[in-house]
């Protein structure tokens, strides 16, 4: 695409430069050189430029055409390896879906930041609703959620059926399956809520129970967990802000590490 764009603006030079020669050429033929000898050389070249500008008067155009097919190229490519990856994870297993490491990344966000995901994946990360959506719509997952506070103590929580509904639902937690694990169940309560995020409001509280909870999640009245809450240090005063797995530390601690995944089944 920027060599189609370079080539665009060195056309549009070389016409500008020949452009301004015609003119000084004109003006000296309108004055002295109009009898000199030189006269015919003088407008055979201006033919050969005329001519010249005359046949690649539709070049501009060709470069546009050709600037669009690139640009088409380039979104079927993002397209082709976005669908290459989701490929490779399904035949690999495991998807990170969300961690917390050390609060570098803003959790605190909107509907659409959720809905389309955010983040590094190698660290501090949101996959996307709809991401999730489709996934867990394609094949069986289950979810394995695991949790550390700042005493390195490390539990985690399996769920075999994890299902996420679609958009029109609110991205409804839809299904969660069997609990397993060392961390307590801490979803369950969340089971058949819809997504809340701090501007849109669909849990079951009075208020936007994002907004209370600084975070987005399948928000009842108001959570069990909050693992997109504000990434701050242990123990607080403060009650269920933070990064929480009630059955694990309460709501009074914030963890240090949260990492939600899912596989294949
Ligand atoms: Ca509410």
């Amino acid at each position: 695409m920027n060599s189609g764009i370079g080539r665009f603006y060195l056309i549009h030079m070389i016409l500008i430069i020949l452009y301004i020669v015609d003119q000084i050429k004109m003006e000296l033929i309108s004055t002295d050189f109009c009898e000199s000898e030189d006269m015919d050389g003088i407008s055979q070249w201006y033919t050969d430029v005329y001519k010249f500008i005359q046949s690649n008067k539709h070049l501009h155009e060709r470069l546009d055409d050709f600037d669009e097919k690139l640009q088409r190229l380039d979104e079927e490519n993002k397209s082709l390896i976005r669908k290459l990856e989701e490929q490779q994870e399904r035949a690999y297993g495991e998807i990170v879906i969300q961690r917390r490491i050390d609060g570098s990344e803003n959790f605190y966000r909107t509907w659409q930041e959720y809905k389309q995901g955010f983040g590094n994946k190698s660290r501090e990360y949101f996959i996307g609703l709809e991401r999730l959506h489709k996934l867990t719509n394609s094949r069986p997952y289950e979810l394995l959620v695991v949790v550390e506070d700042f005493e390195n103590v490390r539990r985690f929580a399996k769920y075999d059926n994890f299902v996420v509904a679609s958009e029109s639902e609110k991205y409804k937690l839809q299904s969660l399956g069997n609990y397993s694990g060392t961390a307590g169940d801490s979803l369950l309560y969340h089971l058949g809520c819809n997504f809340t995020t701090k501007d849109q409001d669909n849990d079951a509280h009075n208020n936007n129970c994002a907004q209370l909870s600084t975070g987005a999640w399948w928000y009842k009245n108001c959570h069990g967990s909050n693992l997109n809450g504000s990434y701050l240090n242990g123990t607080t005063t403060i009650y269920a802000k933070g990064v929480i797995w009630n059955s694990f530390r309460g709501h009074y601690y914030l963890l240090k590490f949260a990492e939600m995944s899912i596989r294949p089944k």
